[in-house]
């Protein structure tokens, strides 16, 4: 009698790359990038089915440290070549990420409208509220009143708020993590890629270097005290009210995701030409 070989179950370091980051020592993203490895793992999905696609700032670096296929564009239009790329394989999971002012600046116009499509990928905003890479300029989501030497008192705007604007738009899943919880976060995360569409996962990473007071957030964060809801209205009130700090899946709706018909014959352009001649 033979006794099949049972595969091992694959584990988070099977998507660890080599190459070291270099993000600066006890900075957020560090931990964002086991959730991410570790989620996958719990998904049992493997690197070679998975894209991690991403724009420009050190969050965008996280396609470089994972085993799975990647792509580093430019900036702000991770989700841009991220929608296009699952709406071509619809077979591969996509996972596109960056920071917030790669996506709520630079790349803000794609937000509304990826939220909008409803694609089924999974969008992570590591949100330290600021320019990490360029050295510390105030992002969408700085605090008005944040003094710095590029910002002497503040930039006095309004601060964007990403979940509300998301909700407004279209995501089908959206909720906050803190990266200084990865079991949490990966749990998230796991909830975010099985669920179809469009989701939004926002996750407070902190910037140790420029925004140094941010290590102070694991003292800030909670659970959120309520279970996630289907109803916009409700989400809606719940993500207007809370102070930023409420980790949790704050909204979960159950959309259609929107994927237009592949592998359809190319048209050659004279049969184009043809269609158009009067
Ligand atoms: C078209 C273009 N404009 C500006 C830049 C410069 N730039 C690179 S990263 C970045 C901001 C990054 O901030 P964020 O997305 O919040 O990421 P973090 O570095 O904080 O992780 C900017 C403005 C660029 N690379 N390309
Ligand atoms: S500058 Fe900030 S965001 Fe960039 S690697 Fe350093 S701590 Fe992280």
């Amino acid at each position: 009698m033979t006794t099949a070989a049972v595969a091992a179950p694959i584990t988070a370091q099977a998507f660890k790359a080599d190459y070291k980051p270099i993000w600066c020592p006890g900075c957020g993203d560090y931990s964002v990038l086991a959730s991410v490895n570790k989620a996958f793992a719990i998904l049992e999905l493997r690197p070679e089915n998975i894209a991690v696609v991403s724009g420009i700032g050190c969050s965008s670096r996280i396609p470089a440290y994972t085993t799975c296929y990647g792509f580093h564009g430019v900036h702000g239009r991770a989700l841009a070549a991220g929608t296009g790329l699952k709406v071509a394989r619809p077979d591969l999971t996509v996972l596109v990420a960056g920071g917030d002012g790669d996506g709520y600046s630079i790349g803000g116009n794609h937000f509304l409208h990826a939220c909008r499509r409803n694609v089924d990928l999974t969008y992570v905003v590591m949100d330290n509220h600021v320019y990490g890479m360029t050295k510390g300029q105030p992002s969408p989501t700085t605090e008005p009143d944040w003094d710095s030497k590029l910002s002497p008192g503040g930039t006095g705007l309004r601060t964007f708020h990403p979940l509300v604007i998301a909700l407004a738009a279209g995501a089908n899943f959206i909720a906050r993590a803190f990266s200084g919880d990865p079991n949490g976060t990966a749990q998230i995360l796991v909830e975010a890629i099985r669920t179809p569409g469009f989701s939004f996962v926002e996750i407070l990473s902190p910037c140790v270097t420029f925004r140094p007071e941010q290590r102070d957030w694991k003292s800030q964060v909670r659970p959120a005290p309520v279970a996630p809801t289907d109803d916009p209205a409700r989400a809606a009130r719940r993500i207007m009210t809370d102070d930023g700090f409420n980790i949790g899946v704050l909204y979960k709706g159950a959309r259609k995701p929107y994927q237009p018909p592949v592998g359809m014959d190319a048209k050659r352009p004279t049969d184009l030409e043809a269609e158009f001649t009067i």
